[in-house]
Order: structure tokens, then sequence, then C-alpha cells
């Protein structure tokens, strides 16, 4: 069975997608631990079986809210063999810092462009191949309140599924000299790891830490020692010392 969640910003269409990927086949739970609604369901295509979740709408995924929280951990816990990135076109600027986000976190991407109907009406041009070429994941125009492109993104779901190297050529964020060697001198330290916090890409685990993001901190403290903590912790004040 494939295992795919859907993520977006608030009120790109996110729930029209479900509801036209999985109709009745929909249960409402919580996601563990929160009163985070969590709906899920089901839908077969070419014979294949896809569970579909649907995500909390979010902007980012800080630890700060817990709708964030809830999306992140589920994306870097459970990890749905692909997430798909439901993009306002009409909105494109804002929508895909999120989807950076997720390139970030190495995600099994897929990009709806949703609200084709209004890009077409309001004249807009999106070069949709490189947009494409540029996140090194598919891009599917939707119009999610006509069911026009799921077709589509349903086969775009299945093939990256399908594929175990689909983000080798995916777009990743450069920060700059500076900061990419702090990134790179904390994944040192987090690679030698004895206990190692497999579950986390490393590189994302590191700009985390950077960040001083709390959650990251205390979920990863067990798995290092602290002679690994007490580098970290260096690493971090000699940058900060740097950029002020
Ligand atoms: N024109 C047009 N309207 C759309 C399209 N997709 C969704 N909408 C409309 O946009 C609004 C929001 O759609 P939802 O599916 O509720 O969006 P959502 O992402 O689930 O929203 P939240 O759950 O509130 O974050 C509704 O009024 C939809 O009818 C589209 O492709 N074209
Ligand atoms: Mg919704």
């Amino acid at each position: 069975m494939i295992r795919a969640a859907l993520i977006g910003n608030p009120n790109v269409g996110k729930t029209e997608i479900f509801n036209r990927l999985t109709g009745l086949s929909q249960r409402v739970g919580n996601f563990p631990g929160v009163t985070v609604e969590k709906k899920a369901g089901r839908m077969i295509h070419r014979g294949q079986e896809v569970e579909v979740v649907d995500l909390p709408g979010t902007y980012s995924l800080t630890a700060h809210a817990l709708d964030e929280l809830v999306a992140r951990d589920y994306i870097v816990m459970e990890r749905p063999d692909v997430i798909v990135d439901i993009v306002d076109g009409t909105n494109l600027e804002r929508n895909l810092y999120l989807t950076l986000l997720l390139l970030e976190m190495d995600a099994n991407l897929v990009v709806a462009l949703n609200r084709w109907d209004m890009v077409a009406a309001r004249g807009m041009k999106i070069d949709v191949e490189k947009l494409s070429e540029l996140l090194g994941c598919p891009v599917v125009q939707t119009v999610a309140i006509t069911g026009e492109g799921l077709e589509d993104l349903k086969n775009s779901i299945v093939e990256v599924a399908g594929q175990k190297n689909a983000k080798e050529n995916r777009a990743v964020q450069n920060y700059g000299d500076d900061i990419e060697q702090l990134i790179n001198r904390v994944e040192d330290v987090i690679q030698k790891s004895p206990a190692p916090v497999e579950k986390y890409p490393r590189r994302w685990l590191a700009i985390k830490m950077l960040e001083g993001d709390e959650r990251v901190m205390e979920q990863t403290r067990a798995s290092l020692s602290s002679p690994q903590l007490a580098e970290i912790l260096s690493i971090i004040e000699a940058g900060e010392a740097a950029i002020r």
C-alpha cells in the first residue's frame, strides 16, 4: 500500500482535492496525542491502494504552532511515500515557501498547482515545465472544483511512490557559504552519533539545530553523546558570533 499525505497553505483547495481522491472512504480521527483532527481515506489507482492523509493547513513548519508541528512530525516520523503539496497557482510566491521547506525535509514530493482555472482567467503565465525542473519534482495543474487534472495527479502520486530515487535531483535551498559551512560542520558531528538519529534527514536536523529548534534539541539529546552536544553548541555559538 502507498502512503500519501496532502499538505498546503490554508484555503488552497486541500479538502476539495482530498474529497475527490478519497470519496466516501473517509475516516476522521485525531493525530496521536493532540486534538488536531486527522482525516484519512483510501483510493485505488492503477490497481494500487493508496492511503491518503489530509495534514493541517500550514504556511510553515516550525515548532511554535501545534498545526505546523503536527504536520512536520507526521512527515518526519511516519515518512509517507509521497507528499502532495497543494499550491494556490494564483499565489505562487507565498505558497512555494512551504514547498522549499518540504524539499529540505527530503520529502518525496508531487506539487499540485491548483486553481489553474483562475490562473488562466487572470491571464497569468506559469512555465510549469520550468517550475518542475527547478523544484526537481512533478508539477501537475489541477482545478479541484471541477476535477480537472486529478487523473494526472493520481498518476504522479503512484509514479513518485514507485521511484526510489525520486529525490535525487530535488532542489535544495543554498544559505550562502558561511551558513552552509556551519551546516556541514553540524552534519559531521551528527554523522558520528553512536545511536543514529536516522529518522531525520541529516541536513534538515543540522539546520534545525542551528535555528535552535527546541523540539529537535529535545528529541535528539538522547541520541547524541555529551561531547557531541557540546561540539554542536560551540559551532552554534561560533556561528552566532560571526553573524553578529
Ligand atoms: N476556482 C477555483 N476554486 C477552488 C479550487 N479549489 C478550491 N477552490 C475553492 O477554494 C475554497 C477553499 O477550498 P478548500 O478545499 O476548502 O481549501 P482547504 O485548503 O481545504 O482550506 P482549509 O482547510 O481552510 O485550509 C473553496 O471555496 C473552494 O471551492 C480551484 O481549483 N478553482
Ligand atoms: Mg480543508
